[in-house]
């Protein structure tokens, strides 16, 4: 199944399905929203690293003038669900091809007119939507068509669209705005494939004809829109008119053609197969599709935000959420994509270099929330009161320091996955070497104890800010260390023109022992020898330890927010999101099963999973550790959200609603990492699988080292197929047994042992 379909026209979903009916392909994305809608809606057509700020309200993504709007009027009345008389509504999303499908039939006058139309993003040209409309009639009717641009569009702390221009000549159609503060040139040009009067007001142009249609006939036209900006060069404008000219010359069917087959070829990627539970199955593909719309494949001056293209929720920043739970899907499926988000790192770098300066630190210290230029969006006073409406103090931006260990951590990770080396020299190493030196200059030694200390951080549970030695942090400042000596050791052995000119520009080398030093005396945080639990921080233990439900019964709002300094779970062991269970998912074989198993009960309980990033690494964890039952529910919490909008939408009164793609990444996480068992180290891949009681097996292909491989994991059988095309054998163990898979061949394990 590939279709996520909706029957019936509920006017409280508008938002909702805003959400769940996007289109996306990197550049820009399109909102689940109807053709007539307008701004009150929440249409957007929201563009991808292109920020503004309006006074000095939070700068946000700029949404583009709506290229898509189409409107029908009947005597004067035009069609919407939401004041027509609906007889039958549908609105589909064809997860495989990235389709957007809407039927409508309205009663008019005692007859029918049924609207249709077709839309996608183009994921063959970047800057192209398409749309296919008709409408047809059970009764003989005049009818007016609109098929414009709108140039009111959804802000959140807008408007951005200055100077809006408004043309028309012929069927081409164009709309032009400068935004406010960074002067960026935004234009949506749109052709229309008949021909009408140009019409117009000061924020909306648009073409209109009359129809006059008999009983059962039906009226069609397709629509080709392109949008661009100033940062795709000069000459935006005739950029955006030679694209719609373009399209119109290669057609509408052939369009869609060329982009389903990027959209085929994504799926032969990554799509992933679990035979024995549909649920699960269109789940993940949902998720999954999630992830194809955001993939950043044209351009490393991007990554993807927290919320995706749904919305300038976040301000459109971009989080560690890319790094860990997005991240991976993408090394693994399509190493070019991931290539590109590390390098985003690095463009950003001189922003990251300006906080740690700002904060005293050296190095980088990557931005909580990340725009274009990688300098934090993040406000001091980030989360409104529900009570007073004053903004409050919080420390997100200024002590989440385990982002520049995160961005580290996920090099290490692709490095090791790709085997792609350049990207030491391309800037990876540079990123790396910036992050270790700002750990370095951010931990306390302590004498009295003679260790390293990471001190004053907020960890992922953010209900807890400003606390002495997160497990989850400074375990991660341990990895940075120790990854930043081991990449320099790679670049200078495999490229050492490449490490002499790092060495000579950044000048390292004399701080190189110094780290060493650090890392071995850094002190982490360990499973304690009786409880084998690991505390969160330093005296989480001591703090208030109440069920969750005596948590919220002291709620006085349903939307207070529960942490910062005076939250109800600051003083309790509550806790919003993963943490030590995070890290113990992402070190997991240097901890026993057992010291899981132990952290995961004592914190599952606590954890409110206030954040749709919570739900993986419990799914992930408890399958290692041989509780696929206890998985499945975070693992279909986490691949479903989107789908059933079952999130926060509220932290104190600021709106955090929209999309999930770190959620997303996390539902292909637990399958395969979780589920599946995979996992990458130094010599071999580890498939161990842990599958839920109703799953008969999950197959998935895996990309690694530039070689591909085909997994089938199931109940007594794991088979691996080693692609023809690939060149060297590869390592695989399944419970006890290693078998170097030669190109070509199938290895097949039963009952984890090998039989081929
Ligand atoms: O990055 C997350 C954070 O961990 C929890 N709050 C939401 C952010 C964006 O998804």
């Amino acid at each position: 199944m590939w279709t996520f379909r909706q029957e019936n026209f509920n006017a409280d979903e508008i938002a909702l399905n805003g959400n769940r009916f996007m289109l996306g392909n990197g550049y820009m994305g399109f909102r689940g929203t109807l053709e007539e809608y307008g701004r009150e809606h929440y249409v957007a057509c929201m563009l991808n690293g292109v920020y503004d700020r309006v006074g000095d309200q939070w700068r946000e993504p700029v949404n583009a003038p709506n290229g898509m709007l189409v409107q029908v009027l009947c005597n004067g009345e035009m069609l919407s669900p939401l004041t027509s008389k609906v007889l039958n509504h549908v609105q589909e999303l064809d997860i495989r091809h990235g389709i957007h499908h809407r039927r409508t039939v309205f009663e008019k006058d005692g007859g029918e007119i049924t609207v249709k139309a077709e839309r996608f993003i183009s994921h063959d040209r970047v800057h192209l939507m398409a749309m296919k409309y008709s409408v047809s009639a059970s009764v003989p009717v005049k009818l007016v068509i609109r098929s414009g641009i709108d140039g009111a569009v959804w802000d959140i702390n807008g408007p951005h669209l200055q100077q809006l221009e408004l043309t028309g000549e012929d069927n081409l159609l164009q709309a032009k705005a400068v935004t406010g503060e960074l002067k960026h040139e935004i234009i949506t040009s749109a052709l229309n494939g008949f021909q009408g009067v140009n019409c117009g007001t000061a924020e909306a142009v648009w073409m209109e004809k009359e129809l006059v249609l008999a009983a059962g006939q039906e009226w069609s036209f397709c629509k080709y829109v392109s949008v661009c900006t100033s940062q795709d060069g000069a000459g935006a404008s005739a950029m955006a008119v030679l694209e719609c000219q373009q399209a119109a010359q290669i057609g509408y069917d052939e369009l869609l053609k060329h982009h389903a087959a990027k959209c085929e070829d994504f799926w032969r990627k990554s799509d992933v197969v679990i035979s024995g539970d549909d649920e699960a199955q269109f789940a993940l593909r949902y998720s999954l599709y999630h992830l194809m719309i955001l993939a950043t494949r044209h351009s490393s001056a991007v990554s993807i935000p927290a919320r995706g293209l749904s919305g300038q929720v976040y301000k459109g920043a971009v989080f560690w959420d890319t790094e860990m739970f997005m991240l991976p899907f993408f090394t693994l499926t399509d190493p070019a994509v991931a290539r590109n988000l590390i390098l985003f790192r690095y463009r950003t770098l001189d922003g990251a270099r300006r906080k740690a300066r700002e904060y005293g630190f050296d190095g980088a210290f990557f931005a909580w929330e990340s725009q274009e230029t990688g300098d934090d969006a993040c406000s001091h006073f980030n989360v409104p009161d529900v009570f007073s409406g004053r903004p409050m103090r919080t420390y997100f931006r200024d002590k989440q320091v385990h982002i520049s260990a995160d961005v580290a951590f996920a090099i290490k990770q692709y490095l090791r996955q790709t085997g792609d080396v350049a990207i030491l020299r391309e800037g990876a190493a540079e990123v790396i070497i910036e992050c270790a030196r700002f750990f370095y200059s951010y931990a306390y030694y302590k004498p009295g104890k003679a260790r390293y200390e990471v001190l004053d951080v907020t960890g992922p549970d953010e209900y807890h800010e400003r606390v002495n030695n997160n497990a989850y942090t400074n375990k991660m400042v341990y990895e940075t260390m120790n990854i930043a000596l081991e990449a320099l050791d790679t670049l200078r052995l495999k490229d050492r023109a490449g490490y002499d000119e790092l060495a000579h520009r950044l000048n390292f080398e004399g701080e190189l022992e110094a780290w060493r030093m650090m890392k071995d005396q850094l002190y982490v945080p360990a499973p304690a020898a009786d409880t084998l639990l690991i505390e969160q921080f330093d005296r989480y233990f001591t703090l208030e330890d109440i069920s969750m439900e005596t948590l919220k019964s002291r709620k006085l709002h349903p939307d207070e927010y529960l942490g910062g300094g005076n939250g109800l779970a600051a003083s309790t062991q509550i806790l919003k999101q993963a943490d030590v269970v995070l890290m113990l998912n992402l070190f997991k074989h240097e901890y026993g099963s057992e010291v899981i198993r132990r952290n995961w009960e004592y914190y599952e309980p606590r954890t409110e999973h206030g954040s749709s990033l919570s739900a993986c690494a419990y799914a992930m964890t408890a399958a290692h550790i041989g509780k696929p039952d206890w998985a499945y529910k975070f693992f279909m919490k986490t691949a479903t959200v989107d789908m059933t909008g079952h999130s926060k939408q509220f932290i104190g009164s600021l709106y955090i609603g929209g999309t999930h793609p770190a959620a997303n990444g996390g539902a292909w996480l637990a399958a395969i990492f979780g589920f599946a068992g995979v996992s990458i180290v130094e010599e071999a891949v580890i498939i161990n699988p842990s599958l839920p009681e109703k799953w008969q097996s999950i197959s998935f292909p895996l990309v690694l080292r530039g070689q591909e491989y085909f997994v089938t994991a199931g109940r007594e059988k794991v088979e691996v197929r080693s692609a023809d095309g690939n060149e060297a054998p590869q390592l695989f163990r399944c419970g006890e047994v290693s078998v170097n898979v030669q190109p070509g061949k199938t290895a097949v394990w039963h009952n984890k042992t090998a039989v081929k």
